[in-house]
């Protein structure tokens, strides 16, 4: 009977440890995204490819990657950086500063941009070729004048929230797959965030490209590896 019982115990821990390793692996290893795992998409827009606002160096590769990852995914999530005219984060809001500085705002430290993405223009759309019929939800950030938001969660503030994380929760997403631009600021920004709010969280890595702003690319991997971030390719993911 002791024995008995503790040889279900057994299982059990064997079956429980089992049932809660995420990810869900696939024959040969490969990550298997499945009804409560979402990818999220990040500024994929004009702004931020060339031709745009505030070019980001290779932006339009992220393209196909983050087109044929969406074809592995029951739940596709879109966000735009989306500002308005004379926000905050424009170097262009304060006189005698230079885009790609820094100043200190009441919010803490903010790096200055070029004018970008401001809300309704063909700037601020999403780059013609991106695929993403599935995409449920588009979520816009930035909008607030004051406030900056690279963040797909939380603004600048580090206090106002977007709704992202309750709607995925709400919606029983447990693990996210961060894509898009710029990796080392907005695509960097959410997935600390989405792991801080609990979700399991991979950065598709060459499913991004960086700004690297005075090494801030290296920064946000470290960052990103010391709070759990996972840092995976999309070839990493099954049938991608
Ligand atoms: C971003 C700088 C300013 C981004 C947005 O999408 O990474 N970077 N606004
Ligand atoms: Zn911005």
């Amino acid at each position: 009977m002791t024995l008995h019982r503790r040889t279900l115990l057994r299982s059990t821990a064997t079956l429980g440890l089992a049932a809660l390793a995420p990810p869900l692996l696939a024959a040969g290893g490969k990550l298997r995204p499945g009804a409560s795992a979402a990818l999220i998409v990040v500024d994929v827009q004009n702004c931020f490819v060339d031709g745009g606002t505030l070019p980001v160096k290779g932006g339009a590769e992220v393209v196909p990657v983050i087109n044929r990852l969406a074809k592995a995914f029951r739940n596709v999530i879109v966000t735009q950086d989306w500002h308005t005219p004379g926000h905050a984060s424009f170097a262009s809001a304060h006189a005698g500063h230079k885009p790609f500085s820094s100043i200190r705002l009441p919010y803490g430290e903010q790096v200055l941009w070029p004018d970008h993405c401001v809300q309704g223009t063909p700037d601020a759309a999403l780059v013609e070729g991106l695929e993403l019929p599935t995409a449920q939800l588009i979520i816009r950030k930035g909008y607030n004048p004051g406030v900056d938001s690279y963040s797909a969660f939380q603004e600048a503030d580090r206090k106002t929230v977007t709704g992202l994380a309750g709607y995925l929760k709400a919606r029983g997403i447990k693990t996210v797959y961060v894509t898009g631009l710029a990796t080392d600021f907005c695509v960097a920004w959410s997935a600390l965030d989405a792991r801080a709010a609990g979700f399991e969280t991979y950065v598709v890595e060459d499913a991004t490209r960086a700004i690297d702003l005075n090494g801030s690319l290296a920064a946000a991997w470290k960052q990103m590896a010391a709070k759990g971030v996972r840092r995976i390719q999309s070839s990493d993911v099954e049938g991608v």
